[in-house]
């Protein structure tokens, strides 16, 4: 299988490492804009050379109860950061649900867009259609104010299933061909840890609607839940959770810790034959 990034053809034989630039001000120290472009761009620069194959850069925070920002301020926290890896030589993603953040990141390079709200804003759908990127589509149940309050599902599996597909359903009826198109169960959005368990365990039934997964289990509170680490010291947990989820399906993890991820999967690589 392969997921079509503008020019870039990635190759879904091997599981690939998204890895994660948080363009959010708590995110790198607190020197002033400009330094703190500096620091994040120097910070994607280093997740390459320890071999990411995909960048996502995001600009407001998405954690359970976090607070919404405003266009301009997405705007100036990813554009620069953006525009300053312009050429590199992996595909940069977006992480962003406004469709103006959409359209100047794609004017400005880049190659997907990363939906936590899987194109459900019509004007989000015209920005990826218009844009001829790729689109990670993702499933949540609520949004990140209130989430984790209270989760409900009679089978979590099956509803993310039939919502996804629903949302390749949409996306393809606006213009996004399926080689552009990878899903994601949301791990940790509107999920008890039952449920993302569920999940885990389940992606074998997604990957049976025929587009790239890509899972995002980095540093999760699921994973303090499990092991009692802070999010400092979830690195061991988050590389197991990434070699559980390749191992039922998922074509793409979305990571912090590259390197070790890199790692782990070359040694899944060498056992399951793949490059
Ligand atoms: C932005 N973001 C935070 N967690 C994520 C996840 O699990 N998947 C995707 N696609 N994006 C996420």
């Amino acid at each position: 299988m392969f997921l079509h990034c503008g020019p870039f053809r990635l190759d879904l034989s091997r599981p690939l490492v998204m890895g994660i630039v948080n363009a959010t001000p708590d995110s790198f120290s607190d020197g002033g804009q400009h330094l703190r472009r500096d620091a994040a761009i120097t910070h994607a620069q280093q997740l390459i050379a320890e071999g990411a194959d995909i960048l996502d850069i995001g600009g407001e925070s998405t954690r359970p109860g976090a607070q919404p920002v405003s266009v301009r301020e997405e705007l100036e926290r990813v554009l620069p950061i953006i525009e300053g890896l312009r050429g590199i030589s992996v595909p940069l993603s977006v992480d962003t649900c406004k469709p103006e953040v959409m359209r100047a990141a794609i004017a400005a390079g880049a190659l997907m867009v990363n939906d936590i709200n899987a194109l459900q804003d019509a004007a989000a759908m015209k920005a990826v259609a218009d844009g001829n990127v790729a689109v990670c589509l993702m499933h949540k149940q609520g949004n990140p104010q209130t989430m984790q309050q209270q989760p409900h599902y009679d089978n979590v599996v099956a509803e993310v299933g039939a919502f996804l597909r629903g949302r390749i359903a949409a996306a393809e009826a606006a213009g996004i061909g399926r080689e552009r198109i990878a899903i994601d169960p949301g791990f940790g959005f509107g999920k008890t840890l039952a449920h993302n368990l569920d999940l885990l365990r389940g992606l074998e039934e997604l990957a049976e609607l025929g587009v790239p997964i890509l899972a995002g289990l980095s540093r999760k509170s699921m994973l303090g839940a499990i092991t009692g680490q802070d999010v400092n010291h979830r690195a061991s947990a988050s590389i197991a959770a990434a070699l559980i989820a390749v191992q039922h399906g998922a074509s793409i993890v979305r990571v912090h810790d590259v390197r070790e991820t890199v790692d782990a999967l070359k040694i899944w690589n060498a056992v399951n034959g793949a490059a």
